[in-house]
């Protein structure tokens, strides 16, 4: 069969910016306040990511690559009231508060999973594939990445006849919308139609619904039921599922930290939804009624592995893909290799009935530790024969792209970044030069990736 004849998953990971840096700046993301102040490894990790994309791609995964965004975010700086040359900027943000600077200088665009929310062609009334790019107006340091991520969006996806790339629904508390992070689509095979799991943490409109104490819910069902529309989705197959306020206050700051679904196979915690017997069953009824053959569920218990753990491991935010034999493999962070009860509860998986035979890890830690684990770093995009070479071909993953990724890693990141240094002028120049040479790599138009201003 030929590498386009069926509709396949590409993973479009994030290419890790040269400002990664830890500056603790996610509130209830527990990895993020553990690490604040850390030195950071900036070349590391841009290469630990494109380590994890090679061998997806050598085992014959799609897989393609979303460019980081342009950073210090002197749009912001600006707004905020700072003014001069960009060095002058950057020195009185630091003056007024080193976060500050560190917000406009975040890499928090490595995390795809967050950049959107997909919906394949064949869910959709009009048969494209609806892209959203989420606002994730939550927090500061996120919320400035929605204008440069629909940017690139659209000129990867820029075939109208085949992709839709929407507005990020408009930003404030009501509509914030984290993307594929709290998206989960199960389905009989990757064309066929697909239930699609919506997560949120909290109504906006609706203050009957429990909120999490001690953390931010950062989805609202407003968001989700308005992407529903606006991707054209037959209602009865989106289901709308509250996030466990409890597992939020434990650090499950995204749905994606707590269970995980692929094609016929659900993987979720016990503690994941509210109610969740019964929206098991709701899933059991529609998957039964939309597609063929059967739905394994796999729940894990609060015993075997608490919320604590399943945060500390990541265990939920593997990777979870299909094989060219039809069975799958788990792509688990290293973190699930060096906690006993993930590895337990990887056993009893590997064990069971469930259609899953491999379980490979990967070291991320430069991302995990500001609590990006596989899933994070990954937008998964179900794709059909034409669509998968309508999307601009440069960003596809090849062995070349490889190579050249490395060497530019190599030449233009440093090794070591930490809050202090984003003092330094020279990182402002530095950051543009690599972006400028990425915008060659890829083959996207001068100015598309970078916006030096
Ligand atoms: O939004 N961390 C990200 C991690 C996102 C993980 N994505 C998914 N679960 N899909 C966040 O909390 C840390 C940035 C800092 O602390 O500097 C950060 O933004």
């Amino acid at each position: 069969m030929s590498d386009t004849a069926i509709s396949r998953e590409f993973n479009f990971d994030g290419l890790v910016g040269p400002t990664h840096n830890y500056a603790g700046l996610s509130h209830g993301n527990v990895a993020s306040a553990k690490h604040q102040g850390q030195i950071a490894n900036p070349r590391a990790a841009v290469l630990e990511g494109l380590a994890k994309m090679r061998q997806l791609y050598d085992w014959g995964f799609g897989q393609a690559v979303l460019p980081p965004l342009s950073r210090p975010h002197l749009g912001l700086l600006f707004q905020l009231g700072f003014r001069g040359t960009p060095a002058a900027m950057i020195e009185s943000a630091w003056r007024a508060d080193p976060i500050l600077l560190a917000v406009a200088y975040s890499a928090s665009a490595m995390w795809t999973a967050n950049a959107a929310t997909v919906a394949p062609s064949g869910d959709c009334a009009d048969k494209r594939v609806h892209i959203t790019p989420a606002n994730l107006s939550s927090l500061l340091h996120r919320s400035i990445e929605a204008a440069e991520t629909t940017a690139h969006l659209r000129a990867i996806f820029a075939n109208r006849q085949h992709f839709e790339v929407h507005d990020p629904l408009p930003a404030g508390g009501a509509l914030s919308d984290e993307g594929a992070a709290n998206h989960t689509r199960l389905c009989a095979e990757y064309g066929s139609p697909g239930i699609q799991i919506f997560a949120y943490g909290r109504s906006a409109l609706n203050s009957q619904t429990t909120q999490p104490r001690r953390y931010p819910a950062r989805q609202t069902r407003e968001s989700c039921d308005a992407i529903i529309r606006r991707h054209q989705l037959n209602a009865d197959h989106g289901l709308m599922w509250q996030q466990n306020p409890e597992a939020i206050d434990a650090g499950v700051f995204h749905n994606d930290v707590i269970s995980v679904g692929n094609q016929n196979v659900f993987l979720v915690h016990e503690m994941a939804f509210v109610d969740q017997e019964r929206r098991l069953s709701e899933l059991r009824e529609v998957y039964a009624n939309l597609c063929e053959g059967e739905l394994h569920l796999f729940e894990v218990s609060l015993t075997e592995l608490p919320l604590a753990d399943a945060v500390q491991s990541y265990l939920f935010n593997s990777q979870l893909v299909t094989n060219e034999n039809g069975r799958m493999s788990l792509i688990c962070p290293r973190e699930c290799q060096e906690s006993p009860l993930a590895q337990a509860v990887i056993e009893r998986l590997l064990e069971s009935s469930i259609p899953i035979d491999r379980v490979h890890y990967f070291d991320l830690r430069q991302s995990m530790r500001n609590g990006g684990g596989p899933a994070c770093l990954r937008l998964r995009v179900v794709l059909d024969p034409s669509e998968q070479i309508a999307f601009h071909q440069g960003v596809r993953f090849t062995p070349e792209l490889h190579d050249k990724l490395q060497s530019w890693a190599g030449r233009y990141y440093r090794e070591s970044l930490n809050i202090e240094d984003l003092r330094d002028p020279k990182l402002i120049d530095e950051s543009w030069l690599a972006l400028e040479k990425l915008e060659q790599i890829l083959d996207m138009p001068a100015g598309s990736i970078c916006q030096a201003s």
